[in-house]
């Protein structure tokens, strides 16, 4: 601040002296220089208390001219690293200004600097004398202050330039790092999505190969299967699905018996797909037979007849059977009884050994139950007992069955042509016409179970 305020009113006062010039001529400009001279060496001396923080940095060469009293001006940057030096001789002391172009900020002492140099020149340039020693130290001054002023303007210029080009040299770093980081994050960025969503389409395209695959495998196989089971029908659902709707007797090819066997289809009853296995109608076959022939059937398949255990056991040994008994009576009267779960020797390692146990639940219909009560029974033959009687209910009651001790149904019983006086040996259906009625007609049948039923 001090040395601002110097300069400020170094300014006014080469204004002053200027305006005083036209009048006092010659003494104006004698007064004028040592006027100059005075300020300047103010100046400096203030500016040397100012900067002694950078002369005890900054080693300052004194220039020592004996016998030379004129003042001298130099600039000469290099040699001391600063901008101007100013010596004079007062008192034989030597006085130095000293200006530090590596100053960080100068850019306002610069204005002003300049300011003063050319308000310095001007002076100068107007002072005109008669004394030639004076005229040439006044030249000599006038000549370094415009080389000055020529080094401080490129000085401020150069500062200038620089310090723009270091805040937009800044700024485009600044922008540079900053897009570059966003190039970065960008390309990192898409780079692990474009992996990302490779690594999901070859996922999506393998899953979608292998559904193809398993979808083309299984077409295959289910055309195989259908052109099998249209060609080798396991049962007459199969036959029914084949597209067939004709009651009549089919050959039929259970998965666990190859060689297949003829079966009566009925194609119409309840939705129908229905393979019959035991049928009385009229009483031209005799029911009242031995085991083997219950293992392995009798009678005429469009007629009266028994299928056989073997032949049932292999129907129905996967499960998922159902079983619907129709019958009527002599008066025309029908029922049906239904079980939606049925099987014989399901559970068995041997099921001939075992006497075909009978498993059967789930009972609906109109003739009411007579057979859950004989589920888990095992088959009875007069030859063969196997039931929970100390007799043989199949001699007793004059049939065939899965009897316990002795039943409640024995529709291979007698074919007594409706009511009896005997007790329990007709084809009976006890919970629909008792134990003294021999149905006119009855019909056992399975099917699938997953067939929807009606
Ligand atoms: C039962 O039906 C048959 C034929 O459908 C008929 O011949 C017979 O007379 C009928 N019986 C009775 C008792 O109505
Ligand atoms: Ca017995």
């Amino acid at each position: 601040m001090m040395l601002n305020d110097r300069w400020t009113i170094m300014n006014n006062s080469s204004s002053e002296l200027d305006s005083k010039r036209p009048n006092t001529h010659k003494r104006c400009c004698s007064v004028l220089l040592w006027s100059v001279v005075t300020l300047v060496v103010i100046a400096a001396v203030v500016t040397a208390t100012a900067t002694i923080l950078y002369l005890n940095q900054y080693p300052l060469p004194f220039i020592s001219r004996g016998g030379v009293s004129s003042p001298v001006i130099s600039t000469n940057p290099k040699d001391s690293g600063a901008l101007v030096t100013v010596s004079r001789v007062v008192d034989g002391e030597p006085i130095s200004i000293f200006l530090d172009p590596n100053c960080p900020d100068f850019s306002e002492h610069f204005v002003r600097w300049e300011a003063l140099q050319s308000s310095l020149l001007r002076t100068l340039s107007n002072h005109n004398t008669d004394d030639w020693q004076e005229r040439g130290l006044v030249q000599k001054l006038a000549e370094e202050l415009k080389v000055l002023a020529g080094h401080a303007h490129n000085l401020r210029l150069e500062a200038d330039s620089l310090k723009r080009g270091q805040g937009v040299l800044d700024q485009r770093l600044d922008g540079l790092q900053s897009e570059q980081s966003r190039i970065i994050q960008v390309l990192s960025d898409s780079h692990s999505g474009v992996v990302k969503l490779a690594a999901g389409f070859s996922d999506s395209l393998l899953s979608l190969q292998r559904e193809t695959e398993s979808l083309r495998r299984l077409k295959s196989e289910l055309s195989r299967e259908s052109t099998l089971t249209a060609l080798r029908p396991r049962d007459c659902s199969d036959i029914q699905a084949s597209g067939v709707s004709q009651d009549g007797v089919y050959s039929v090819f259970p998965t666990h018996d190859p060689d297949g066997f003829m079966v009566y289809c009925d194609m119409s009853t309840d939705g129908g797909g229905w393979t019959v296995f035991q049928r009385r109608e009229d009483g031209s076959v005799n029911f009242f037979r031995g085991w083997d022939a219950y293992r392995d059937g009798f009678g005429t398949t469009t007629g009266e007849h028994w299928l056989g255990l073997q032949r049932i056991y292999s129907l129905t040994r996967s499960g998922g059977v159902e079983l619907r008994i129709d019958m009527s009576d002599f008066d025309n009267a029908t029922a049906f009884a239904h079980y939606s779960d049925f099987s014989v020797g399901r559970d068995s390692v041997n099921p001939e050994e075992d006497g075909y146990p009978l498993v059967v639940d789930g009972y609906s219909g109109t003739a009411g139950d007579s057979l859950l009560k004989h589920s888990g029974m095992r088959f009875t033959t007069k030859d063969r007992d196997q039931d929970q009687s100390e007799n043989n209910c199949a001699a007793y009651y004059q049939g065939a069955w899965w009897y316990r001790n002795c039943h409640t149904s024995n529709l291979n019983g007698q074919y007594l042509r409706g009511g009896h006086a005997s007790y329990a040996d007709g084809v009976e259906w006890s919970s629909w016409t008792g134990w003294q009625y021999s149905l006119q007609f009855t019909e056992m049948k399975i099917r699938p179970s997953t067939k929807p039923m009606s």
